[in-house]
C-alpha cells in the first residue's frame, strides 16, 4: 500500500477510447486489467470521464471538417476529433470491466459546448479549474500516478498541469495507451520538460 498522501488518477477508460469505440485507441482496452490490481495499492482513487454535451466544438461534424484536422479557437489550436463520449451514450461510459467501484472521485470534463478539456485540471483554455486540484490538496494528496488514456492528450496534459500545480507526478505507460506516434513524442518531450517521471 502505498502511503495516505499518494493518488491514482485513471484517465479517460471509456468505451470510445477503446478497440470499437469513436475515438478508438490501440490496444486501449489492454490496460484495464492492470490498472484494476494498481488501484489496490493506493488508498485515493480518482477517475475522469471525458463528457461532450451532442455537437461539441471540438468535433469534426460541429465545423463540417475532416477528424483530425486542426482548427483555431479562441484559446489557441484544436485538434478535431471524431464524435466521441457523448454525455450519456454508451461511448462515453467506463469500460465494462474498470474497477468503478473503487473510485472516490470522479471528474468530468470536456462538458462545456466551446471549451474542450484534455486535462484533468484545467479546461483547453488553461485558466479554467475543474475543481480536481483543490480536491487532491484538500485531501492532503501530493503524490499522483496517472494511467489511462490517451498518453498524448488527456494523460499528458494532466500529468503536465498537475505538476505545475505542484504535485509529483509519475506517468506509468505501461497502463496508458497513445493515439498517434508523432504527438506521444512530443508528450514526452513535454511531460519530462515540466518534470513529471515517465516510466514503465
Ligand atoms: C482525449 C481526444 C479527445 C483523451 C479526449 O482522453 O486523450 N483525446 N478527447
Ligand atoms: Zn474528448
Amino acid at each position: 500500500m502505498r502511503d495516505a498522501d499518494e493518488a491514482l488518477i485513471v484517465i479517460d477508460v471509456q468505451n470510445d477510447f477503446c478497440p470499437g469505440g469513436r475515438l478508438a485507441v490501440t490496444g486501449g482496452d489492454e490496460i484495464v486489467g492492470g490498472i484494476n490490481a494498481f488501484m489496490d495499492e493506493f488508498g485515493v482513487v480518482v477517475l475522469t470521464q471525458d463528457w461532450h454535451p451532442a455537437g461539441h466544438s471540438s468535433f469534426a461534424s460541429s465545423h463540417r471538417a475532416e477528424p483530425f484536422s486542426v482548427t483555431q479557437m479562441q484559446y489557441g489550436p484544436q485538434v478535431l476529433w471524431p464524435d466521441h463520449c457523448v454525455q450519456g451514450s454508451e461511448g462515453s461510459a467506463f469500460h465494462p470491466s474498470l474497477r468503478v467501484d473503487r473510485a472516490q472521485m470522479i471528474v468530468r470534463k470536456g462538458f462545456r459546448a466551446e471549451v474542450d478539456s484534455y486535462s484533468a485540471f484545467f479546461e483547453n483554455d488553461h485558466v479554467t479549474p475543474t475543481g480536481l486540484g483543490g480536491y487532491l490538496s484538500e485531501r492532503g494528496v501530493k503524490r499522483l500516478t496517472m494511467v489511462g488514456l490517451a498518453t498524448d492528450y488527456c494523460v499528458n496534459f494532466s500529468a503536465v498541469d498537475a505538476a505545475k500545480l505542484g504535485f509529483d507526478v509519475v506517468v506509468k505507460t505501461a497502463l496508458c495507451r497513445a493515439i498517434a506516434d508523432d504527438s506521444l513524442a512530443e508528450a514526452m518531450n513535454g511531460m519530462a520538460a515540466a518534470g513529471v517521471s515517465v516510466n514503465g
